[in-house]
């Protein structure tokens, strides 16, 4: 039996997750729509640390300012009496029909400026309620058709976009990171920053990159047929994993949005391996807060929706036993070892060697046995064999 859910577990949820109502583009609502405070209260009592939504999760597009302060207080005030973090605030520049074409990368000048300044706005509502993490996920950032886009100069308002909202922060002096998000299809045709790769060249470009980094989610890496844990672990090296989107996708479809490991689990094993217990060799660690960005299936009602948010924390808490078990245990390192796992932290020149020592090693090359070298064994599958026994065994 697994354990129950704890705040130290630092489990969070969007609110836009479990009060999705389940309308599709084939079908309406299933379920009815909750106020954000209720939904906020009842992942309290599911064990539940934090919460996160978009500024449209809240209160509507068009809003009164009183309405507008008026609702997000009243959230405030459920999750301080329930002890839950606020920990990441996100912008809705994706649902109103002015964002059809994206907010920051919009063709049209007036759009990009009402967009940026929405954005800048929340920025400030981020702060206000103690939120370490503004997220970004330009869903709408994209094209259908290649010849609706000056791709050189979307790419360049995307950058101006997010140095702007970079700037602003350090301006302002809040203590916030923007957390992008890639995905690369679904609203548009091609979104813009399709994967990680992407993100974390676009940023190493900024002016204010400083205080940009990733917020990848598990099924948006997985729809661009890459590995979720090889993204966030070239997100930690590069020092740039800011926070974390965690859900289900079974293979190449649609954005599913299941519940976390209700896709590949082998996937989702190695990615609580690597959150929980780290690089073998040691380097960067995530410390994040642990979100869960899914959907309750259509199918579900209401005691579905909740079934599925504790089925996040669980999938979660029970991979984190088996994957604390599998490095503790001594055949583990064993196999570590035999595949030469602690080798690869060893630099393949040494720090005290010249290049010129190195090109006059005659042992590196001129003698080495490449013949022998090429058959030495690995262990690779029995590792990998290893990992699944303590998985599923
Ligand atoms: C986000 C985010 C997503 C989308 C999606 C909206 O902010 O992380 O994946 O919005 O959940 O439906
Ligand atoms: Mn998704
Ligand atoms: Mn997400
Ligand atoms: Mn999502």
């Amino acid at each position: 039996m697994v354990r129950k859910p704890e705040p130290s577990d630092k489990f969070s949820f969007g609110l836009w997750t479990v009060g999705w109502n389940a309308v599709d583009p084939f079908g309406t609502g299933t379920r009815p729509s909750l106020e954000p405070w209720e939904y906020t209260k009842k992942l309290a009592e599911l064990g539940a640390w934090g919460i996160t939504f978009h500024d449209n999760d809240v209160y509507d597009f068009d809003a009164s300012d009183e309405e507008r302060l008026r609702r997000v207080m009243k959230v405030k005030e459920v999750a301080d009496d329930n002890g839950l973090v606020i920990e990441m605030v996100t912008t809705n520049t994706f649902t109103h029909p002015i964002f059809k074409d994206g907010g920051l990368t919009n063709n049209d000048r007036s759009i990009r400026r009402f967009g940026l300044r929405k954005i800048l706005r929340n920025v400030d509502l981020a702060a206000e309620l103690g939120a370490s993490v503004f997220v970004m996920w330009g869903g709408r950032e994209g094209a259908e058709y290649d010849s609706s886009k000056d791709l050189n100069a979307s790419l360049n308002r995307y950058k101006e976009g997010l140095d702007t909202v970079a700037a602003y922060i350090k301006e302002r002096g809040y203590d916030l990171t923007i957390g992008l998000e890639p995905k690369p299809n679904e609203p548009r045709g091609d979104i813009f920053l399709p994967t990680v790769g992407h993100a974390l060249a676009l940023i190493a470009e900024l002016d204010n990159g400083d205080i940009v980094g990733l917020n990848p989610e598990v099924g948006h890496e997985q729809m661009a047929n890459l590995n979720y844990t090889h993204g966030i672990a070239q997100a930690l090296n590069a020092g740039k994993l800011f926070h974390i989107d965690l859900n289900g996708q079974s293979g190449l479809k649609y954005d599913q949005d299941k519940v976390f490991g209700h896709g590949d689990l082998a996937s989702a094993f190695f990615t609580v391996d690597l959150i929980e217990n780290g690089f073998p060799g040691g380097g960067p660690t995530y410390d994040g807060p642990r979100h869960f960005d899914y959907k309750p299936s259509r199918t579900e009602g209401m005691e579905g929706v909740w079934e599925s948010a504790a089925a996040n924390m669980e999938m979660y808490l029970m991979l984190k036993e088996k994957a604390q078990a599998f490095r503790a245990d001594p055949r583990t390192q064993e196999l570590m070892e035999l595949a030469s796992i602690p080798e690869s932290s060893i630099p393949t020149i040494a720090e005290s060697e010249s290049l010129e020592e190195f090109l006059s090693d005659q042992t590196a090359f001129e003698e080495f046995d490449a013949k022998t070298a090429g058959e030495r064994e690995y262990h690779f599958v029995e590792l990998y064999q290893q990992a699944m026994r303590h998985l599923i065994g």
